[in-house]
């Protein structure tokens, strides 16, 4: 399990199984509990919102308690915090959004709560710093102009990359998107939408993207294709593994809990691409769990990733699977002069040459096989 950096947020191990519908199913364990509970399972790394560590309320020298407590179970374990982020969704001052609430004085509060949780995080060494704008959005778009929005959202975002050089944190930051839930819509609903915001921002480098599974998918997107695009950017700072069907709420199931295929082919591209910052599992056990379910929704989440890890390192080593890709990307000497950067004499060879158009849409690409391979390679059928 050590070769992976597997981690959960306090609020993942720590649900109490609150929904709409229903009151909490368990008990409420401290920050302390949790940072035991996950060394335990074997987990890497522990994050945190500001608020799920220090509650909002708290005095000055309760703070410091929690804080002087947290770090003693970090070092008791040997864990580390990697990530830290700010609560701006729970708080009634934060119904109409955060960083886009219409209200200037709670977009001020929005921006000094984040500066005071960085300085939390940066006390533990959190080097990536998560934004999910859960509550910046809208029911109705006659309560918002929206360039207005995007535009004190880009202020705010500038604002604390200046913070967070000034006081020498190092951040990187990683926005994470999602469609909707708790608003009706959120702004920059996918992954490729907060890709392009970044392109706007003062200091672009400094901004990469947090995605996760469930939020791509409840929206009935590619989530694999989604960090695809974020890899190639040089974005994926960070990553949210969970699970959830199509066009449901934000289910937040233990990682390849239901989309098994589609689950293997987001390790392998990771795995693949040598991605080697945090996998963390921001999910949280069924309601029907108790604690040691709990644990064991944990352990499933970083077993599930390790066996998929494995299934890829026998995905490319199987010689049939591998022989029929080697078919299916086979290159084509007499084509070869016309790949590469423009030039006229290029551009003048490509327009005169002539394509067998029938041929090229006669071969079949042996597709229905490979799919069947990787699915008894994943069934342990081969
Ligand atoms: C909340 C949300 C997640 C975000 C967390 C970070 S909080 O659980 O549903 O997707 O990653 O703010
Ligand atoms: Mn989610
Ligand atoms: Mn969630
Ligand atoms: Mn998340």
């Amino acid at each position: 399990m050590t070769q992976h950096k597997f981690s959960f947020g306090l609020w993942t191990v720590g649900n109490v199984g609150r929904d709409p519908f229903g009151e909490p199913v368990r008990k409420t364990l401290s920050p302390v509990e949790i940072v035991h509970l996950l060394a335990e399972v074997g987990a890497w790394g522990v994050n945190f919102h500001d608020n799920d560590l220090v509650p909002i309320d708290a005095s000055a020298s309760q703070k410091a308690q929690i804080v002087t407590d947290f770090k003693q179970a970090l070092k008791d374990t040997g864990l580390v915090v990697p990530m830290a982020t700010t609560n701006l969704f729970g708080d009634p001052a934060f119904k109409d959004g955060a960083f886009t609430s219409n209200d200037p004085a709670v977009r001020a509060y929005a921006l000094q709560k984040t500066m005071a949780a960085m300085d939390l995080g940066a006390e533990f060494g959190a080097k990536t710093y998560v934004f999910w704008g859960g509550r910046e959005g809208s029911e109705t778009d006659a309560s918002k102009n929206l360039l207005e929005g995007l535009k004190w959202f880009r202020e705010a975002l500038n604002f604390l990359c200046e913070y967070s050089n000034a006081q020498g944190y190092g951040y990187r930051f990683a926005l994470e998107a999602k469609p909707n839930e708790p608003r009706g819509d959120i702004f920059l609903p996918t992954t490729g939408a907060m890709l392009g915001f970044i392109q706007t921002l003062d200091q672009p480098e400094m901004v990469g993207v947090n995605p996760e599974v469930a939020h791509e998918t409840m929206a009935g997107l590619n989530f694999t294709h989604a960090v695809a695009q974020a890899i190639d950017a040089g974005k994926l700072f960070h990553i949210d593994l969970n699970d959830q069907n199509s066009g449901r709420y934000d289910q937040d199931y233990r990682f390849g809990a239901q989309n098994y295929k589609q689950s293997f082919f987001l390790v392998k591209l990771l795995q693949d691409a040598g991605y080697d910052g945090p996998l963390h599992f921001d999910a949280h056990a069924y309601r029907s769990e108790d604690l040691e379910g709990v644990k064991d929704f944990a352990r499933g989440c970083m077993r599930t990733y390790e066996i998929l890890a494995e299934k890829v390192k026998r995905f490319n080593a199987d010689a049939e699977i591998q022989a029929l890709l080697a078919q299916i990307n086979a290159p084509n000497a007499e084509v070869e002069p016309f790949r590469g950067a423009y030039t006229p004499e290029r551009a003048a060879a490509l327009k005169a040459y002539q394509f067998d158009r029938q041929a090229l849409g006669a071969r079949g690409l042996g597709y229905e096989k490979l799919d069947q391979l990787t699915f008894e390679l994943l069934m342990g059928a081969r």
